[in-house]
């Protein structure tokens, strides 16, 4: 197996002998993350370390893979797709997928470690909406192949022709999945589950900020009867290291990524050359639009929610909060006391409501717009700096959840993603203004608008040039669904048959009658 890990039951964090990864009483270290080629553990030349971000400390050495690798992997997984894998039926591959999901949840405490330890985020949450997400993306997609119609066709043509027109689904061949840091296990599975549901094989690129649970699920997959070389890790960087070599490989068939709107443009440019479908799941500035007629404590929690789960970590949370005058001052007090009554701390704590950022690097990014929005003119209303614990969680890379008002539209705070928590609330007089405020962006993921008027909930609803509105809710999600973005959030949709049809080649056969 390729990742290597340890569980030890400790009655404290104090008595922890691995002094690493700490959940609930059940401490798991994985000591070393390794490629996962062909259904063996591959290491590499160069290793990079895997941090803690609630602490600083390293939790793993990962093992980088090369050029060679990638070609291994990449020959694997079109070696795999000739085999028993690639003329497996539908029934079969549902069944594969139902026991991936059974797995997954007999394993459920590690996955949660093994995600809490990775990316800081609290354990409650981990263990709320990552892991039972990543079983549902394969239950979802197992059922969903079993029932999928097909178009069919009882063509009459003009000069008196008749045929019979049908369309079969098969595999699109090697998909390569490129993934971000701040919902791994989500979504991964969210795009390897329909891969694997149309028979496809994959190369897995997560990102390498958080290799654990990619690297966990590769034992997931051989004791579900996932045969080797369908199922493929590399671990390391985007630019000149696995990432990159990954999408410029001609042995893959298509490219489904989720991260960030540049990082798409440049993978958009490696692939053009050889003609390969993409997929991406990109970035977002999302607005949260709240009328006066909203049911108000709802609107306030439902907006905190939205802009500081996951430390604001998430592509759908929304940095622009628009609220009608009317109630605008009230709105930004109360969620201002919202704000200032989340317990920041330890991630392994099933009480803390929010952990760090991702890493250092990125809180001096999210710090960086915390002192622009200053220069900008905002009004600090909470927040706007790095808590203080007076221990060892001083080592980690935690932000303050942070409000602003008063910012012009038009600066780089209000355009920009910052991927934190944080947002800026404005005011505004009408619903047309509302509209044009929320649409003026180049990003188009999701927003969310809070209003007891039916209509105008649709109205407004419909307007939105995102590819995702909630009215009255926030990430609540039917995986049936369409998920993407409009401009720079995104091309192409995936969810339910957006899915499918992404993870297939449709072959139309016409009969002549
Ligand atoms: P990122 O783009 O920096 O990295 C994502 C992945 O791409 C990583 O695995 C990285 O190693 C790889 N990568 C980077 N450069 C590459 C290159 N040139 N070629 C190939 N691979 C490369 O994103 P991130 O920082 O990990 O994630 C945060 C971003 O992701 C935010 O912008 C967020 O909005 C976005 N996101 C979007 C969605 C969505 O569904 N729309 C979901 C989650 C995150
Ligand atoms: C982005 O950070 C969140 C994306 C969520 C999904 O892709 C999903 O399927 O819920």
């Amino acid at each position: 197996m390729s990742a290597n890990p340890e569980i030890c039951v400790c009655p404290s964090v104090a008595s922890c002998p691995t002094g690493l990864v700490r959940c609930g009483g059940v401490h798991a270290k994985v000591k070393s993350i390794l490629n996962y080629i062909n259904g063996q553990s591959v290491r590499g030349k160069r290793e990079f370390a895997d941090v803690n971000p609630a602490d600083g400390t390293v939790i793993a050495d990962v093992t980088e893979a090369d050029q060679s690798q990638v070609d291994d992997a990449v020959q694997a997984a079109r070696h795999a797709i000739r085999g028993e894998w690639g003329r497996s039926g539908v029934r079969e591959r549902a069944a594969r997928l139902y026991k991936i999901a059974d797995r997954i949840e007999e394993r459920f405490d590690l996955f949660v470690a093994a995600e809490v330890a990775d990316t800081g985020k609290p354990i409650a949450l981990a263990s709320k909406l990552d892991i039972p997400r990543a079983a549902a993306n394969f239950r979802v997609f197992a059922d969903l192949i079993k029932t999928a119609g097909l178009e069919s066709f009882h063509t009459e043509t003009p000069d008196g022709k008749s045929a019979l027109n049908y369309t079969v689904r098969k595999p699109l061949g090697v998909v390569g999945i490129i993934t971000p840091w701040n919902l791994p296990l989500l979504l991964l599975t969210w795009k390897l589950a329909p891969a694997l549901a149309c028979g496809n094989t994959v190369v897995v690129k997560p990102s390498e900020e958080t290799p654990a649970t990619a690297t966990l699920l590769a034992e997931v997959m051989k004791d579900s009867g996932i045969p080797d070389g369908v199922y493929n890790v590399v671990h390391g960087f985007g630019p000149r290291s696995a990432g990159e070599f990954l999408t410029q490989h001609p042995g893959i068939d298509a490219v489904t990524f989720t991260g960030e709107s540049q990082t798409g443009a440049a993978i958009m440019k490696t692939v053009a050359a050889s003609v390969k479908p993409v997929s991406f799941e990109l970035g977002g500035k999302n607005a949260a639009v709240v009328f006066a007629d909203c049911d108000f404590d709802e609107a306030v929690s439902g907006v905190a929610e939205a802009v500081f789960l996951n430390t604001g970590q998430v592509c759908l949370c929304a940095e622009r909060v628009y609220v009608e005058r009317a109630i605008f001052d009230r709105f930004v007090e109360q969620l201002k006391r919202k704000a200032e009554s989340l317990r920041i701390g330890s991630p392994v704590e099933q009480t803390t409501d929010m952990g760090p950022l991702i890493s250092a690097q990125h809180r001096e990014k999210v710090l960086s717009y915390y002192r622009l929005a200053l220069s900008e003119g905002a009004q600090l209303v909470t927040g706007g700096g790095v808590p203080e614990f007076g221990n060892g969680l001083d080592r980690g890379f935690f932000v303050q959840p942070t409000i602003y008002t008063g910012l012009a539209e038009s600066t780089r705070c209000v355009k920009e993603e910052i991927f934190g928590p944080v947002c800026h609330v404005a005011p505004f007089d009408s619903e047309e203004e509302a509209v044009r405020m929320a649409n003026d962006t180049s990003y188009g993921l999701a927003a969310s608008i809070w209003t007891t008027n039916l209509k105008r909930g649709h109205r407004v609803a419909q307007q939105m040039n995102v590819g995702i509105s909630w009215v009255n809710c926030w990430f609540l999600r039917d995986l049936r669904t369409p998920f993407g973005g409009a401009g720079l959030s995104g091309i192409g949709r995936e969810g339910g048959m957006h899915s499918l049809n992404f993870y297939s080649e449709l072959n139309n056969v016409c009969i002549r009658l």
